[in-house]
């Protein structure tokens, strides 16, 4: 079991993950206000920009978060993870394998992997990675053709079944709610909208932390 990531967290238990869309700030605003609130580790996640906007874009807030101390890893993009030296991916289950990525990114990386169901977590469990996420735990309207929410019993199973690797709950984790998804087993709450649905504030991220 690698504990890089729970060393990365500092002993916060938020993943932000950024979201230019909802927030309307570049991700290098975005890294300085998590960073302000206190968190230690974010995911830039961008769906909209083609590689070449990402990869500025994705230097600039790699610039900050190096400044604050906050550990940086990228959403789907491992060449652009690459070329910045960033601190590691997240892998859904679509993008390329984890295995691959490792061997692009080598040992020190943190590379993570996104499962839906119990079945893909205890095939996460076997590779080379350092967390497994688990989700939508509840209904969320971010991410598009989202898979039906797990609910907390299979969030608790799945805690089960990766034993000691990290575990990340994601999907509709609010302030509200973060305690009974850390109480079910989770490590840490990976969240987008309870953050950044209000344009400019993190005030719920200082609540979720
Ligand atoms: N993967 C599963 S749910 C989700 C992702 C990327 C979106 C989570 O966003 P929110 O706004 O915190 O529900
Ligand atoms: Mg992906």
């Amino acid at each position: 079991m690698s504990s890089t990531f729970m060393r990365a967290l500092a002993g916060t238990r938020l993943y932000p993950l950024t979201d230019r869309y909802l927030s309307r700030l570049s991700h290098a605003e975005q890294v300085s206000h998590l960073g302000k609130a206190g968190a230690r580790i974010v995911q830039l996640r961008e769906k909209l920009l083609p590689p070449f906007e990402f990869y500025q874009e994705a230097a600039n807030a790699l610039r900050v978060a190096r400044q604050l101390g906050i550990k940086v890893l990228i959403n789907d993009r491992v060449d652009i993870a690459l070329a910045l030296k960033v601190d590691g991916v997240h892998l859904g289950q679509g993008d390329l394998p984890p295995e691959a990525a490792r061997r692009l990114l080598g040992p020190k990386a943190m590379i993570g992997v996104s499962t839906h169901n119990p079945e893909q977590a205890r095939l996460a469990a076997k590779m080379h990675i350092d967390y497994i996420a688990i989700g939508p735990i509840f209904a969320t309207s971010t991410k598009q053709a989202s898979e039906t929410p797990t609910g907390l019993t299979i969030l608790r199973e799945v805690r089960h079944i990766v034993g000691q690797i990290p575990l990340v709950a994601i999907g509709g984790i609010t302030s509200e709610n973060s305690q009974d998804v850390l109480d079910a087993g989770a490590d840490a709450v990976a969240v987008i909208s309870d953050i950044w649905s209000s344009p400019g504030t993190v005030a719920d991220a200082r609540a979720l932390l």
